[in-house]
């Protein structure tokens, strides 16, 4: 799968690359990220890509022609070697990005990133070029490099071969709707804390029965809205609500 990214940053993106359990996948190929930064398409003699807003204010706007310039080349190179690509942007008023959607993506042939910086992107593109607009969440940053970070992390897991234990991320928060049991490793004790017995007893039965009742107690204390979407998923089981019916919050 290919992500190309639109950046006035690419220098952010390279020491990422190149750490972590995604490591592998990027320097493979297995995940193939482009960098495009729009300096290279500004036009010559100034090498602008943004300018002031029409009506006043303050800050700068990122033009509509050096994107678009990027986005020609970028599809271009695509024709010749890979499928066409949904153009994402990363913004505060997108839909909020969700694990279901990173799965989406996973199983796809990729994207095309936009991330923008300064006061944002002229309209124009947006309306023309951009087929989502996604949020990480009520937050404002200065720039989409970390979304965009954020999300070829997220999709770079899920690929076969990233995670060590193939099984490791079908426990992860939401994988299954609900969020993480707690993890313990050594020392056993420490000073008055000690690990959960059941940890140590070697009984894998009440070991996973002991995990997911703390996911249940977590998710239903902490996350109630996804203890109801479980629910309607039909993600529980009879003993998941039994237990839960059981339990005081
Ligand atoms: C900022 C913004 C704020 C309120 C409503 C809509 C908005 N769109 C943007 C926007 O596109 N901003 C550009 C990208 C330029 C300024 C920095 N940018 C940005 C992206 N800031 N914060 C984000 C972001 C993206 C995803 N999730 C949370 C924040």
């Amino acid at each position: 799968m290919r992500f190309d990214v639109v950046t006035l940053f690419p220098e952010l993106f390279d020491p990422f690359l190149k750490v972590g359990v995604t490591r592998r996948a990027y320097s493979t190929g297995q995940v193939d990220v482009r960098l495009w930064p729009l300096r290279d398409h500004a036009d010559n003699t100034y090498r602008r890509i943004d300018d002031r807003a029409y009506g006043g204010g303050p800050g700068m706007v990122m033009l509509v022609e050096p994107l678009e310039r990027a986005l020609a080349a970028i599809r271009q190179d695509r024709a010749e070697a890979a499928p066409a690509a949904p153009v994402i942007l990363f913004s505060p008023a997108g839909t909020t990005l969700t694990q279901s959607r990173v799965q989406a993506l996973a199983a796809s042939h990729g994207a095309i990133l936009v991330c923008g910086r300064y006061e944002g992107l002229d309209q124009r593109f947006i309306d023309r070029h951009v087929d989502e607009e996604l949020s990480l969440g009520d937050f404002v940053l200065s720039g989409g490099e970390l979304p965009a970070l954020t999300l070829l992390d997220a999709v770079t897991r899920l690929q076969p071969g990233v995670l060590n234990a193939a099984a490791s991320h079908e426990q992860d928060s939401f994988s299954d709707g609900l969020l993480d049991c707690p993890h313990y490793s050594r020392p056993e004790t420490l000073g008055d804390d000690a690990v959960p017995p059941v940890l140590l007893s070697g009984h894998h039965a009440h070991i996973a029965v002991w995990r997911r009742e703390r996911q249940l107690e977590l998710t239903a204390r902490r996350r109630p809205d996804l203890i109801t979407a479980a629910r309607q998923a039909g993600r529980l089981s009879r003993a998941d609500e039994l237990y839960l019916s059981k339990i005081r919050l």
